[in-house]
């Protein structure tokens, strides 16, 4: 999953970058930084097979450098839009702390609202063109009829994360990369001292955004940033003195998957055990095909142990007796942590 952060100039995207890439330093333009998702299901099966590798999924943020030179504190950079076309998610960082360069005032709502603005303005401009253009051609295709959808509802303000789109008609759309249709998680930012600050508590503990792919969650970037500097015993230490109850990083993994929608499998053996991210609600051979697309094109079946199954039988030869190990076909719908053994003739 690629995520893309984003935010008005010096609301604090990289320093937020920092706090949930550890250990990667920003560069002067595009940043990609990779981090393993933690998750406890790969712990517990390597200390059962003892693998000659683990491998966890990965989750790649993309911080976008700002330009030094903008005077204009509010609009998005044009490079800012363009990277958000390429990503699975975006984070909208809302500065929550005193503007260093004093140039404007902390004014979370505004800033959420004008955020919201940019991105349908700049889909609007994508769509309008378009949908002249198929007009004129007179053209009785879905991808007219989407894009007149969405025309009006962008028309309406209303984000296209908003709308309902069948898989077609997601194809129709899928050229034009439109902003707001990604699912956004909005990370209010703040300072030390608005944390502590009654004023600031609605944003603290934010509510569940209003309208579908949205999130929101709030946290201290410049704590986090150094907080996920430390090793662990001293992160531990620095989590109680603030009265954490973990980096904002693991919660933020949390909404990301289900906010995206997204879901883990697991492969265990001598040699590898893994996790795999796919859509939920994908079936099995789209799962394989995560793994190697040749295990998608000659998909036979799926030998699946639940999770639940696993931990209750400790062992597949345990599962496979209690007839817990089940074989499933094509049309099998993949859970959350189920351990999958792929057949496959080709
Ligand atoms: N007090 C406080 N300052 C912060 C926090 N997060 C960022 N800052 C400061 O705000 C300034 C901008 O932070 P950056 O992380 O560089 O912001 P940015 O959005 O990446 O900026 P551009 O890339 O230039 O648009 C820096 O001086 C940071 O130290 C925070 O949580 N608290
Ligand atoms: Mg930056």
């Amino acid at each position: 999953m690629q995520v893309g952060i984003t935010g008005f100039p010096r609301s604090g995207k990289t320093t937020v970058f920092q706090a949930l890439a550890p250990g990667v330093s920003p560069g002067r333009d595009v940043t990609f930084g990779n981090i393993k998702v933690p998750d406890p299901r790969v712990d517990n099966l390597a200390d059962h097979y003892s693998p000659k590798k683990t491998t966890y999924a990965e989750i790649t943020f993309v911080d976008i450098a700002g330009n030094p030179g903008a005077t204009e504190a509010k609009a998005l950079e044009a490079k800012t839009i363009a990277a958000m076309r390429n990503v699975d998610a975006l984070v909208h960082v809302v500065r929550g702390y005193e503007d260093p360069m004093g140039m404007r005032d902390i004014n979370i709502a505004r800033d959420v609202a004008d955020f919201n603005a940019e991105l349908i303005l700049a889909d609007f401009e994508v769509v309008e063109k378009r949908v002249d253009r198929l007009r004129r051609e007179n053209a009785k295709t879905v991808e007219r009829n989407v894009l007149e959808r969405a025309l009006e509802a962008l028309e309406n303000e209303t984000p296209l994360r908003e709308l309902e789109f069948t898989e077609d008609e997601l194809k129709a759309m899928s050229g034009y990369s439109l902003v707001s249709l990604r699912p956004v998680i909005t990370l209010f930012n703040l300072g030390e001292d608005e944390w502590g600050d009654d004023a600031y508590a609605q944003w603290r503990n934010p509510a569940p955004p209003e309208g579908a792919g949205q999130a929101a969650m709030s946290l201290c970037g410049q704590l986090e940033m150094e907080l996920a500097d430390l090793d662990e015993d001293e992160q531990a230490e620095f989590l109680e003195v603030l009265e954490l109850e973990e980096p904002a990083r693991l919660a933020f993994i949390r909404k990301a998957y289900e906010l995206t929608d997204l879901i883990s499998f697991l492969t265990a053996g001598p040699d590898e055990c893994r996790a795999w991210t796919v859509r939920r609600g994908s079936p099995a051979p789209v799962a394989a095909g995560k793994i190697h697309t040749d295990l998608q094109r000659g998909f036979i079946r799926a030998e699946v142990l639940g999770w639940d199954h696993w931990v209750e039988h400790g062992s597949e030869a345990a599962a496979k007796a209690a007839g817990d190990y089940r074989v499933e076909g094509k049309s099998y719908i993949v859970q959350d942590g189920d351990i999958l053994n792929i057949r496959s003739g080709v």
